[in-house]
Protein backbone atom coordinates (compact mmCIF):
# COMPACT_ATOMS: atom_id res chain seq x y z
CA UNK A 1 0.00 0.00 0.00
CA UNK A 2 1.84 3.59 -0.83
CA UNK A 3 3.81 1.29 -3.39
CA UNK A 4 3.58 0.80 -6.87
CA UNK A 5 1.06 -1.99 -8.83
CA UNK A 6 2.42 -3.46 -11.83
CA UNK A 7 -0.34 -4.35 -13.94
CA UNK A 8 0.48 -6.86 -16.95
CA UNK A 9 0.20 -10.87 -18.40
CA UNK A 10 3.51 -13.14 -16.87
CA UNK A 11 4.02 -16.76 -18.46
CA UNK A 12 5.46 -19.35 -17.48
CA UNK A 13 9.29 -19.21 -19.46
CA UNK A 14 11.09 -22.64 -20.75
CA UNK A 15 14.90 -21.97 -21.14
CA UNK A 16 16.55 -24.93 -22.84
CA UNK A 17 18.74 -26.77 -19.98
CA UNK A 18 21.81 -27.97 -22.70
CA UNK A 19 22.72 -26.57 -25.95
CA UNK A 20 22.32 -27.81 -29.35
CA UNK A 21 18.79 -26.25 -31.70
CA UNK A 22 15.71 -26.07 -29.77
CA UNK A 23 14.09 -28.58 -31.88
CA UNK A 24 16.08 -31.15 -30.32
CA UNK A 25 16.29 -29.74 -26.93
CA UNK A 26 14.87 -32.13 -24.16
CA UNK A 27 15.98 -30.89 -20.80
CA UNK A 28 14.08 -27.86 -20.14
CA UNK A 29 14.31 -25.46 -17.31
CA UNK A 30 11.13 -23.67 -16.20
CA UNK A 31 11.08 -20.34 -14.76
CA UNK A 32 8.45 -17.52 -14.75
CA UNK A 33 8.62 -14.06 -17.12
CA UNK A 34 6.52 -10.84 -17.66
CA UNK A 35 7.65 -7.52 -17.84
CA UNK A 36 5.81 -6.11 -15.69
CA UNK A 37 6.02 -8.53 -12.81
CA UNK A 38 9.62 -8.13 -13.53
CA UNK A 39 9.23 -4.73 -12.78
CA UNK A 40 7.25 -5.78 -9.39
CA UNK A 41 10.15 -8.04 -8.45
CA UNK A 42 12.94 -5.64 -8.89
CA UNK A 43 11.06 -3.55 -6.92
CA UNK A 44 10.21 -5.57 -3.98
CA UNK A 45 13.67 -6.52 -3.76
CA UNK A 46 14.46 -2.83 -3.76
CA UNK A 47 12.48 -2.15 -0.82
CA UNK A 48 9.39 -0.58 -2.49
CA UNK A 49 5.90 -2.19 -1.64
CA UNK A 50 4.94 -3.33 -5.07
CA UNK A 51 1.87 -5.38 -6.38
CA UNK A 52 1.52 -7.20 -9.50
CA UNK A 53 -2.45 -7.63 -10.95
CA UNK A 54 -2.83 -9.89 -13.73
CA UNK A 55 -4.94 -13.06 -14.91
CA UNK A 56 -3.55 -16.61 -15.02
CA UNK A 57 -5.61 -20.23 -15.55
CA UNK A 58 -7.06 -22.32 -12.72
CA UNK A 59 -3.29 -24.52 -13.15
CA UNK A 60 -0.21 -25.20 -12.31
CA UNK A 61 1.50 -22.84 -14.54
CA UNK A 62 -0.69 -19.94 -12.71
CA UNK A 63 0.32 -21.23 -9.66
CA UNK A 64 4.27 -21.19 -10.66
CA UNK A 65 3.52 -17.61 -12.17
CA UNK A 66 1.93 -16.40 -8.68
CA UNK A 67 4.25 -18.30 -6.26
CA UNK A 68 7.20 -17.04 -8.30
CA UNK A 69 6.40 -13.81 -8.08
CA UNK A 70 5.18 -13.79 -4.54
CA UNK A 71 8.28 -15.24 -3.55
CA UNK A 72 10.20 -12.03 -4.80
CA UNK A 73 7.88 -10.22 -2.13
CA UNK A 74 5.73 -8.69 -4.40
CA UNK A 75 1.62 -8.53 -3.05
CA UNK A 76 -0.25 -11.18 -5.37
CA UNK A 77 -3.65 -11.39 -3.94
CA UNK A 78 -5.29 -9.07 -6.56
CA UNK A 79 -4.46 -11.64 -9.55
CA UNK A 80 -7.40 -13.20 -10.82
CA UNK A 81 -7.82 -16.76 -11.48
CA UNK A 82 -9.49 -17.70 -14.30
CA UNK A 83 -10.88 -21.01 -14.83
CA UNK A 84 -11.99 -20.75 -18.53
CA UNK A 85 -8.67 -19.90 -20.02
CA UNK A 86 -4.67 -21.35 -19.62
CA UNK A 87 -1.68 -19.85 -18.24
CA UNK A 88 0.38 -18.17 -21.07
CA UNK A 89 4.21 -19.78 -21.82
CA UNK A 90 6.36 -18.75 -23.57
CA UNK A 91 10.07 -20.41 -24.88
CA UNK A 92 13.63 -18.13 -24.83
CA UNK A 93 16.68 -19.26 -26.33
CA UNK A 94 19.32 -17.67 -24.51
CA UNK A 95 22.05 -15.68 -26.30
CA UNK A 96 23.62 -12.29 -25.11
CA UNK A 97 22.87 -11.09 -28.90
CA UNK A 98 19.08 -11.10 -27.97
CA UNK A 99 17.15 -14.02 -27.49
CA UNK A 100 14.46 -15.57 -30.06
CA UNK A 101 11.26 -15.87 -28.47
CA UNK A 102 8.18 -18.17 -29.41
CA UNK A 103 5.16 -17.09 -27.49
CA UNK A 104 1.94 -19.79 -26.48
CA UNK A 105 -0.38 -16.94 -25.01
CA UNK A 106 -3.30 -16.41 -27.56
CA UNK A 107 -6.08 -16.82 -25.61
CA UNK A 108 -4.32 -16.75 -22.01
CA UNK A 109 -6.17 -15.74 -19.11
CA UNK A 110 -4.11 -12.45 -19.71
CA UNK A 111 -5.65 -11.65 -22.63
CA UNK A 112 -9.13 -12.19 -21.61
CA UNK A 113 -8.51 -8.88 -19.20
CA UNK A 114 -10.76 -5.99 -19.72
CA UNK A 115 -12.00 -2.65 -17.59
CA UNK A 116 -13.28 -5.35 -14.87
CA UNK A 117 -9.71 -5.28 -13.85
CA UNK A 118 -9.41 -1.82 -12.43
CA UNK A 119 -10.97 -2.52 -9.32
CA UNK A 120 -8.19 -4.53 -8.66
CA UNK A 121 -5.96 -2.44 -8.99
CA UNK A 122 -6.29 -0.16 -5.63
CA UNK A 123 -5.69 2.91 -7.20
CA UNK A 124 -6.95 4.87 -4.16
CA UNK A 125 -3.65 3.35 -2.73
CA UNK A 126 -0.96 3.66 -4.72
CA UNK A 127 1.80 6.46 -5.81
CA UNK A 128 1.83 5.10 -9.06
CA UNK A 129 0.64 2.53 -11.70
CA UNK A 130 3.07 0.76 -14.03
CA UNK A 131 2.17 -0.35 -17.39
CA UNK A 132 3.50 -1.66 -20.70
CA UNK A 133 2.85 -2.06 -24.43
CA UNK A 134 2.37 -5.40 -24.51
CA UNK A 135 -0.64 -5.58 -22.57
CA UNK A 136 -1.99 -3.15 -25.69
CA UNK A 137 -0.83 -5.75 -28.02
CA UNK A 138 -2.87 -9.17 -26.10
CA UNK A 139 -6.54 -8.38 -26.98
CA UNK A 140 -9.37 -5.59 -27.56
CA UNK A 141 -10.38 -5.68 -24.42
CA UNK A 142 -6.62 -5.44 -22.73
CA UNK A 143 -6.03 -2.19 -25.12
CA UNK A 144 -9.77 -0.98 -23.92
CA UNK A 145 -8.31 -1.56 -20.45
CA UNK A 146 -4.99 0.62 -20.99
CA UNK A 147 -6.76 3.08 -22.69
CA UNK A 148 -9.28 3.89 -19.69
CA UNK A 149 -6.51 4.04 -17.29
CA UNK A 150 -4.20 6.30 -18.82
CA UNK A 151 -7.66 8.63 -19.58
CA UNK A 152 -9.11 8.98 -16.66
CA UNK A 153 -8.19 11.35 -14.38
CA UNK A 154 -5.65 10.48 -12.22
CA UNK A 155 -6.07 11.63 -8.24
CA UNK A 156 -2.19 10.86 -5.85
CA UNK A 157 -0.86 8.79 -8.25
CA UNK A 158 1.22 8.53 -11.83
CA UNK A 159 1.29 6.44 -14.46
CA UNK A 160 4.66 5.17 -16.03
CA UNK A 161 4.54 3.29 -19.53
CA UNK A 162 7.67 1.27 -20.90
CA UNK A 163 6.77 0.70 -24.61
CA UNK A 164 8.13 -2.77 -24.85
CA UNK A 165 7.77 -3.63 -28.42
CA UNK A 166 7.50 -7.03 -28.95
CA UNK A 167 7.50 -7.82 -32.86
CA UNK A 168 5.85 -10.91 -32.51
CA UNK A 169 2.47 -9.46 -30.76
CA UNK A 170 2.25 -6.51 -33.81
CA UNK A 171 1.35 -8.56 -36.96
CA UNK A 172 -2.29 -7.75 -37.32
CA UNK A 173 -2.43 -4.48 -35.15
CA UNK A 174 -1.34 -0.75 -35.38
CA UNK A 175 1.99 -0.07 -33.24
CA UNK A 176 0.80 3.66 -33.86
CA UNK A 177 -1.38 2.84 -30.57
CA UNK A 178 1.13 2.85 -28.62
CA UNK A 179 2.12 6.67 -29.45
CA UNK A 180 -1.17 7.51 -28.11
CA UNK A 181 -0.80 5.84 -25.05
CA UNK A 182 2.55 7.03 -24.54
CA UNK A 183 1.62 10.47 -24.77
CA UNK A 184 -0.81 9.88 -21.71
CA UNK A 185 1.72 8.69 -19.71
CA UNK A 186 3.60 10.99 -16.69
CA UNK A 187 6.62 8.71 -17.22
CA UNK A 188 7.50 6.86 -20.26
CA UNK A 189 10.43 4.32 -20.90
CA UNK A 190 11.77 3.34 -24.38
CA UNK A 191 14.46 1.60 -26.00
CA UNK A 192 15.80 4.19 -28.90
CA UNK A 193 14.77 1.50 -31.77
CA UNK A 194 10.89 1.56 -29.81
CA UNK A 195 11.26 5.44 -30.13
CA UNK A 196 12.12 5.40 -33.40
CA UNK A 197 9.16 3.48 -34.19
CA UNK A 198 6.78 5.33 -32.07
CA UNK A 199 8.15 8.60 -32.84
CA UNK A 200 10.16 8.60 -36.05
CA UNK A 201 13.44 8.88 -33.95
CA UNK A 202 15.48 7.42 -31.55
CA UNK A 203 17.39 10.42 -31.38
CA UNK A 204 16.87 11.95 -28.18
CA UNK A 205 17.59 15.60 -29.15
CA UNK A 206 15.15 15.43 -32.04
CA UNK A 207 12.20 13.19 -29.55
CA UNK A 208 12.63 16.73 -27.66
CA UNK A 209 11.35 18.76 -30.04
CA UNK A 210 8.24 16.25 -30.56
CA UNK A 211 7.31 16.85 -27.04
CA UNK A 212 5.04 17.60 -25.37
CA UNK A 213 3.96 14.04 -24.75
CA UNK A 214 4.84 12.08 -21.58
CA UNK A 215 6.28 14.69 -18.51
CA UNK A 216 9.72 12.62 -18.86
CA UNK A 217 10.75 10.25 -20.89
CA UNK A 218 13.80 8.06 -20.98
CA UNK A 219 15.18 6.56 -24.09
CA UNK A 220 17.88 3.52 -23.66
CA UNK A 221 20.45 3.78 -25.89
CA UNK A 222 22.05 0.00 -25.12
CA UNK A 223 25.21 -0.51 -24.15
CA UNK A 224 25.80 3.35 -24.95
CA UNK A 225 23.40 4.64 -21.88
CA UNK A 226 20.51 6.42 -21.16
CA UNK A 227 18.83 9.95 -21.93
CA UNK A 228 16.45 11.29 -19.75
CA UNK A 229 13.75 14.42 -21.56
CA UNK A 230 12.13 15.96 -18.72
CA UNK A 231 10.51 19.53 -19.53
CA UNK A 232 13.27 21.65 -21.38
CA UNK A 233 16.11 19.57 -19.81
CA UNK A 234 17.82 16.32 -20.86
CA UNK A 235 20.37 14.20 -18.76
CA UNK A 236 22.36 11.56 -19.78
CA UNK A 237 24.35 9.26 -17.64
CA UNK A 238 26.34 6.24 -19.82
CA UNK A 239 25.50 2.43 -18.73
CA UNK A 240 27.83 0.03 -16.98
CA UNK A 241 30.25 -1.93 -18.93
CA UNK A 242 28.76 -5.76 -18.28
CA UNK A 243 29.50 -9.65 -19.54
CA UNK A 244 26.06 -9.98 -21.09
CA UNK A 245 24.90 -13.04 -20.58
CA UNK A 246 21.04 -12.44 -21.92
CA UNK A 247 19.87 -9.18 -22.43
CA UNK A 248 16.10 -9.69 -21.79
CA UNK A 249 14.63 -8.45 -18.84
CA UNK A 250 17.29 -5.94 -18.66
CA UNK A 251 14.59 -3.37 -19.82
CA UNK A 252 12.39 -4.08 -16.92
CA UNK A 253 15.11 -4.19 -14.31
CA UNK A 254 15.84 -0.37 -15.81
CA UNK A 255 12.73 1.18 -15.02
CA UNK A 256 12.33 -0.51 -11.70
CA UNK A 257 15.55 0.97 -10.40
CA UNK A 258 14.84 4.33 -12.40
CA UNK A 259 11.21 4.51 -10.75
CA UNK A 260 12.25 3.27 -7.23
CA UNK A 261 14.32 6.37 -7.35
CA UNK A 262 11.74 8.68 -8.90
CA UNK A 263 9.26 7.59 -6.02
CA UNK A 264 12.59 8.54 -3.40
CA UNK A 265 12.73 12.08 -4.92
CA UNK A 266 16.10 11.08 -6.35
CA UNK A 267 18.03 13.57 -9.29
CA UNK A 268 17.54 12.98 -12.97
CA UNK A 269 21.14 11.49 -12.81
CA UNK A 270 20.77 9.33 -9.48
CA UNK A 271 17.49 8.05 -11.20
CA UNK A 272 19.19 6.70 -14.31
CA UNK A 273 22.05 5.26 -12.43
CA UNK A 274 19.72 3.40 -10.38
CA UNK A 275 18.21 2.15 -13.66
CA UNK A 276 21.63 1.21 -14.99
CA UNK A 277 22.63 -0.58 -12.19
CA UNK A 278 19.28 -2.67 -11.83
CA UNK A 279 19.90 -3.38 -15.60
CA UNK A 280 23.01 -4.72 -15.05
CA UNK A 281 22.37 -7.33 -12.60
CA UNK A 282 19.53 -8.86 -15.37
CA UNK A 283 22.05 -8.72 -17.60
CA UNK A 284 24.54 -11.28 -15.90
CA UNK A 285 21.89 -14.01 -15.71
CA UNK A 286 19.62 -16.04 -18.52
CA UNK A 287 16.56 -15.33 -16.00
CA UNK A 288 14.43 -11.97 -16.09
CA UNK A 289 15.32 -11.13 -12.62
CA UNK A 290 18.77 -11.92 -11.37
CA UNK A 291 20.51 -11.72 -7.99
CA UNK A 292 20.92 -8.45 -6.69
CA UNK A 293 23.99 -6.29 -7.00
CA UNK A 294 25.78 -6.11 -3.26
CA UNK A 295 24.87 -2.52 -1.86
CA UNK A 296 28.50 -2.28 -1.02
CA UNK A 297 28.90 -1.84 -4.95
CA UNK A 298 25.80 -0.17 -5.70
CA UNK A 299 25.72 2.80 -3.31
CA UNK A 300 28.84 4.29 -3.96
CA UNK A 301 28.59 4.39 -7.96
CA UNK A 302 25.05 6.05 -7.31
CA UNK A 303 26.89 8.95 -6.32
CA UNK A 304 30.08 9.07 -7.89
CA UNK A 305 31.77 11.88 -9.78
CA UNK A 306 30.72 11.98 -13.60
CA UNK A 307 34.61 10.96 -14.14
CA UNK A 308 34.62 8.09 -12.31
CA UNK A 309 31.18 6.18 -13.03
CA UNK A 310 30.81 3.50 -15.46
O1 LIG B 1 10.82 -7.93 -20.63
C1 LIG B 1 10.90 -9.33 -20.52
C2 LIG B 1 9.67 -9.87 -21.08
O2 LIG B 1 9.64 -9.64 -22.45
C3 LIG B 1 9.52 -11.32 -20.88
O3 LIG B 1 9.57 -11.68 -19.56
C4 LIG B 1 8.25 -11.87 -21.48
O4 LIG B 1 6.60 -10.33 -20.79
C5 LIG B 1 7.15 -10.91 -21.66
C6 LIG B 1 6.74 -10.66 -23.04
O5 LIG B 1 5.56 -10.42 -23.22
O6 LIG B 1 7.56 -10.70 -23.93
Amino acid sequence: VGGVVCLGETMVMMVPAEPGPVHLVRTWHRAVGGAESNVACHLARLGVPSSWVSAVGDDSFGQAVVGTVGGFGVDTSRVRIDATRPTGLYVKEASPNGSPVRYYRRGSAASGMGLEMIDRLGLGEVKLVHLSGITAALSDSCLALMRELLRRPRHGFRISFDLNWRSALWSDRDPRVLRELADMADVVLAGADEAELVWGTGDPQRLRALLPGPASLVVKQGAEGATLLEGDSSYFEPALEVDVVEPVGAGDAFAAGYLAATLAGETPSVRLRAGHLQAASALLTAEDVGDPLPDDVTDPLLRADPQTWA
